[in-house]
Parts: C-alpha cells; sequence; structure tokens
C-alpha cells in the first residue's frame, strides 16, 4: 500500500509538471484528489489494515494528498502568471508608432468665396441674414415691385410649388423680410448670401441651382457716393489693392436710378485682352438706389429714408478670381476639382 501511495505520488506530480493549462490541472485535480480518486480508494480500505499500519498509511495518504495539492497550486499560480504575460505581449501598444495620417477636406470654393465677401461687407459695419429657399410669390416678386408679366414670374422661367409657393429665384426677399422686421427704422445695413434657382437649361455658364449675394443700405440720407465708395472697398478687399469699378446705368425694376458695375481687368491691368474682351472691364454685380415703391412695401417711408441695394453672382465671382471656366464644376464634386482650393 505503500508503494502504491508513493506510485501515486510520482505519478500525479509527473502530470503536474507536464500540464499545460488550467484545465489540465483541474483535470488532474478530479482524477487524483476527487471522490471516485486512488487515493480516497485507499483510504476507504484502511479498515482491512492492522491497528499498527492504520496511523502510518492514514499519514502517508495526507502526505501524499498534500504534496500534490502543493505542486498543483504552485503550477496553476505559474501558468496564471504566464497567461497574463501572454496578454501584456499581445494587446500592447506601440506608443511610438506614427500614427495614421488623417486626410483633410477642403471648403468648397463658394463657401470661401461667401465667406470672404461676408468678412468684407462686416468690416464696413454690415450683418449677413438668412431666409427660406420657398418663397411666397409676394416676397419674391411682389414686393420688390416686379410687375405680373415680368418674365421671371412666368411658370416657364421660375421652378413653382404652387401658385403661390416657388423655389426664390433671387435673395431679395430676404431682404424684403428684414425691412419689415424693422418696422420703418433705420438703419438696416444687411448682406443676404444665399441659393437662387432659375429654369435654365446647364451650359458652361448657366446653373439652374446658383449662388447670389445681394446686399442692402437704408438710412436717414444714402447716396449714390456710398453705394460707389462701398463696392470700390469691395473690389479692392475681394479682388486686389490694385482694381478699380465703374458704374453703366442699366435697369432693374427694383431700383432707380440702376446701374451695371465693373472692375477694371485684373489680367490686362485695363488695357484690353482676351478675358475683358478687349474693353479693360469685367462685369461682376448689379445695383442702385431702392426703389420709393420698394421701400414703401417694406415699411419704410421714402421721405425720411433712401437706400441703395447690390446683387452679384458667387459661382461668376470665384469663376473671376481663380480661372474657373465652366460654371458646372462647382456642382459635380470631382475631388480633383475640390482639393486645389484646400488653400484657399
Ligand atoms: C444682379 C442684380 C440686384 C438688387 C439686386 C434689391 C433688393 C431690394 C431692393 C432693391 Cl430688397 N434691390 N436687390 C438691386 C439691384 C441689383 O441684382 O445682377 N444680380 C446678380
Amino acid at each position: 500500500m505503500k508503494d502504491r501511495l508513493e506510485g501515486l505520488k510520482n505519478e500525479a506530480l509527473e502530470k503536474v509538471v507536464q500540464a499545460d493549462s488550467l484545465k489540465a490541472l483541474q483535470d488532474i485535480r478530479v482524477a487524483y484528489l476527487g471522490k471516485k480518486g486512488p487515493i480516497t480508494e485507499v483510504l476507504r480500505g484502511m479498515g482491512q489494515l492492522s491497528a499498527e499500519e492504520r496511523p502510518l498509511i492514514g499519514q502517508m495518504a495526507n502526505d501524499v494528498r498534500a504534496a500534490i495539492t502543493e505542486k498543483l497550486e504552485e503550477k496553476e499560480t505559474q501558468l496564471e502568471a504566464q497567461e497574463v504575460e501572454r496578454k501584456l505581449a499581445e494587446e500592447s501598444i506601440d506608443v511610438t508608432l506614427p500614427g495614421r495620417p488623417v486626410v483633410k477636406g477642403a471648403r468648397h470654393p463658394l463657401t470661401a468665396v461667401v465667406e470672404h465677401v461676408e468678412d468684407v461687407f462686416i468690416g464696413m459695419g454690415f450683418e449677413v441674414a438668412e431666409g427660406p429657399e420657398v418663397e411666397t410669390d409676394y416676397y419674391n416678386f411682389e414686393a420688390l415691385n416686379l410687375p405680373k408679366d415680368h418674365p421671371a414670374r412666368d411658370m416657364q422661367d421660375s421652378f413653382y410649388i404652387t401658385n403661390e409657393l416657388l423655389l426664390r429665384t433671387h435673395t431679395s426677399p430676404v431682404q424684403a423680410r428684414t425691412m419689415e422686421k424693422y418696422k420703418g427704422q433705420g438703419p438696416v445695413k444687411i448682406i443676404c448670401p444665399g441659393k437662387v434657382f432659375r429654369r435654365d437649361d446647364d451650359d458652361a455658364t448657366h446653373s439652374h441651382q446658383f449662388m447670389q449675394i445681394e446686399g442692402l443700405y437704408i438710412d436717414g440720407n444714402v447716396r449714390m457716393s456710398d453705394l460707389k465708395g462701398m463696392l470700390d472697398t469691395f473690389a479692392k478687399q475681394y479682388f486686389g489693392e490694385d482694381r478699380t469699378i465703374r458704374l453703366r446705368p442699366s435697369f432693374f425694376p427694383f431700383t432707380e436710378p440702376s446701374v451695371e458695375v465693373d472692375v477694371s481687368c485684373g489680367i490686362c491691368g485695363g488695357k484690353g485682352c482676351r478675358v475683358c474682351k478687349q474693353t479693360g472691364w469685367i462685369e461682376v454685380l448689379g445695383a442702385g438706389m431702392v426703389h420709393p415703391r420698394v421701400l414703401e412695401m417694406g415699411g419704410f417711408d421714402p421721405k425720411k429714408y433712401s437706400g441703395f441695394a447690390f446683387g452679384m453672382g458667387v459661382e461668376r465671382l470665384a469663376m473671376l478670381k481663380y480661372g474657373i471656366d465652366d460654371i458646372r464644376h462647382f456642382y459635380t464634386n470631382d475631388l480633383r476639382f475640390l482639393e486645389q482650393f484646400k488653400q484657399v
């Protein structure tokens, strides 16, 4: 019986040494020390032993059990430590690795132009005003003195939603709405950037959706010379200090008198070239003194107040500044085009 216990002990200890997982250790514990294991069996058979032998074998069986348990625990600690080491090695982060580069986007060139123009006019005391893209016939046409037979009011030229609602054809309705809000109390000094819509077939110079910036300044004694001075400042700040402007007579239903505004050509400096069609001048915007009927409909007394207004196409400003030859580039989202404006 002594030999059997000695043999079981050596066998179990050898297996513990060989064990390579916590699961294997648990199996060994059950196999040797469990209720149905060989050591329990030896203790059960002690009844047959003599009185002298019984305490000796009992003591020995307990020693064997203790030796195996100790070895099991020692190995268990060792395997657990190994497992922690393995996990640490596997899950470690190398903080010295260079990061993956973040691909930076660019502002859309039209956004960049709008923000630049906003900055110039904010510098002259204007505020930015915005309004709805779906407008009523009243704010889009009626309040701006556009007669019922004006071509813009034709179903053929505007995107109508109902008889009364349409996609705005210019940003002027934002100004008409702002005038109402001021309830006849000036000054009003705003610029209105935004999307506008016209029924046009798209080509290199036309788009059915485009952007406009309009400006409106109403106060006690606003004159044509104020308009001229501010537009000259705008031309110099937006295009460059070497540029000048000139005004030519024109017509708009919402201004009287009305003017077309040209900026001196930046390619030839005014001598005449292909870009300015040999004239030395490039048309960039329309403007004028706000029509008294428009002031009146906006709630301002034309005897006390006068004002100027202007409107310009954002795509045209961008095309002139960056030498872009097709308006459709702004709307086709080709990254080869858009990525050229990263530093703008
Ligand atoms: C152009 C011409 C213009 C205006 C827009 C305006 C607005 C109000 C009153 C009077 Cl509320 N006028 N806007 C005036 C003159 C010209 O735009 O060629 N735009 C692209």
